[in-house]
This record gives structure tokens, sequence and C-alpha cells, in this order.
């Protein structure tokens, strides 16, 4: 079996698949001085929409839509390596429709309520995925994120609005599966995570010295359409929390 084909099985088994050595370290050197570069001489001329931002109002929690505003990530999201796998996963021609970061700054970086992404996509049939790159290191400590194996099965679960910036709307109840049991991404710089938007996942705030930079490669196939129901629950969400 090639490899791409053990990460198709795994990914439509479990709704999440661990890469190791995704980027190469030049690649992540690359990325890291491109993302400084972008927040320091681009982000300033931005919409507010742009970023989050954490609770001292200057770090940043999260860059949106880099493919639209960075030449660079969007040339890098569209690269033909990444997309050929991205076809087979979701079911389709892939369509970047986000670049962003989850950038989990040392000390600061705020959790993450359990969530599925398609209430935030809002896309039938839920052919759509999330490439996570890790630029830093990825530890238990420092905010690693959680997965539920095999919840991308479950359908959409009913949702609430969460209060929290950047992550406006999660699941109503908590899961019962106790986090000894989830998939914990420990990840080394460059590995990546694939997983589905119905699968459940969470992560805990930075109380560590160590920052956790996490760069987002969002698809989707070109045959999905908004799912209208999804859609009137994420407006009231991200009405009440903007901007994500
Ligand atoms: O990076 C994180 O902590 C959470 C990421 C996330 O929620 C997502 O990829 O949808």
């Amino acid at each position: 079996m090639s490899d791409d084909n053990q990460v198709v099985k795994d990914y439509q088994r479990d709704g999440v698949v661990r890469l190791r050595n995704f980027f190469s370290p030049e690649q992540v050197a690359e990325i890291r001085t491109e993302l400084d570069r972008y927040i320091r001489e681009d982000l300033p001329s931005k919409p507010a929409d742009a970023r989050t931002l954490e609770s001292d109002g200057k770090t940043v929690r999260n860059l949106w839509r880099l493919n639209l505003h960075s030449d660079y990530f969007q040339k890098l999201g569209q690269r033909e390596e990444i997309t050929s796998l991205m076809a087979k996963l979701v079911n389709g021609e892939p369509v970047l429709s986000g670049v962003e970061t989850f950038s989990k700054p040392a000390r600061i970086g705020s959790g993450v309520p359990y969530h599925q992404d398609n209430a935030y996509f809002c896309q039938s049939p839920p052919d759509m995925l999330t490439l996570w790159v890790a630029i830093d290191p990825v530890t238990v400590e420092n905010g690693a994120v959680y997965f539920i194996k095999g919840s991308h099965n479950t359908n959409m679960l009913p949702t609430k609005p969460s209060g929290v910036t950047g992550n406006s709307i999660g699941l109503a109840e908590k899961p019962t599966t106790p986090k000894e049991e989830q998939f914990c991404a420990t990840l080394s710089p460059g590995d990546a995570t694939i997983h589905h938007c119905e699968t459940i996942h969470h992560s805990d705030p930075n109380q560590t010295d160590q920052p956790r930079l996490g760069l987002l490669f969002v698809y989707r196939g070109s045959h999905t359409i908004t799912n209208d129901e999804l859609k009137t629950a994420y407006t009231e969400a991200v009405t009440a929390t903007p901007p994500a």
C-alpha cells in the first residue's frame, strides 16, 4: 500500500491522521520567517477580521484568511504535492478555503472548546478537512490538540455559542470520552495532522514558556454546498463573538 493509501485508510476510519515530517526543517524555517514578516509588515493594514488577539489585546491568537491576504500562503496551500493528497480525502477537486494560524503563544495562549469544524464551515456533504502543521514543538503541556477518533461518523452534534473569541461555537454538551482515551496530537516541527470537519476536538490553554504555533490549511471538495441550518447557528454565534 502506498503511503497515501494508508493515510486515506486511517483518515476514513479515525477522522484524524498524524503525518511525520510533512514539511522539511527548511520549509518550517521559511514559513516562520514569512509569518513573522506578515505580522510585522502586512497585518497592521489588514481588516480587523484578519486576526484574533489574546486577552492582553496585543498578542496574536489567530491569523485568518492568509490565503486571501498573502500570495505566499495562498501558493503554499496550492502546491501539487499537497493538493494531490487532499483530493483523495475530500472526494473531489480540492478548493483551498482557508489558511490560518492557531498560535497559542507562551503563557497567554487560550484554549479551544470542544467543537466540530463543520459548525463553522457549514458544508454538505462534509467533504472538508484541516491540515494542521506544527511550526513549534507541540506537547501535552503547551496545548496539543486532542481528537476523539471515529467521532466524524456521528454526524453533527448540537452546538451552542461558546463566547470564546476566535472559536465562537462549540458543542452543547461535553463529550463523555475521557481525555486519556482521546488522541493527543503531540508533534515535532514539520509534522502535521489532518482532521475531518466533523471530528470532535479541543485544546487546553498554554501555561508554559514554550509557544505552540500551528499553521492550518483548510480544504473542501468543490462539490460541497452551504448547509443553511448550520449557517444560521454559526451566524448567531459569530455575531455574538466575532470574528470567527
Ligand atoms: O490549534 C488548536 O489548538 C485548535 C485547532 C482547531 O480547533 C482546529 O483545527 O479546528
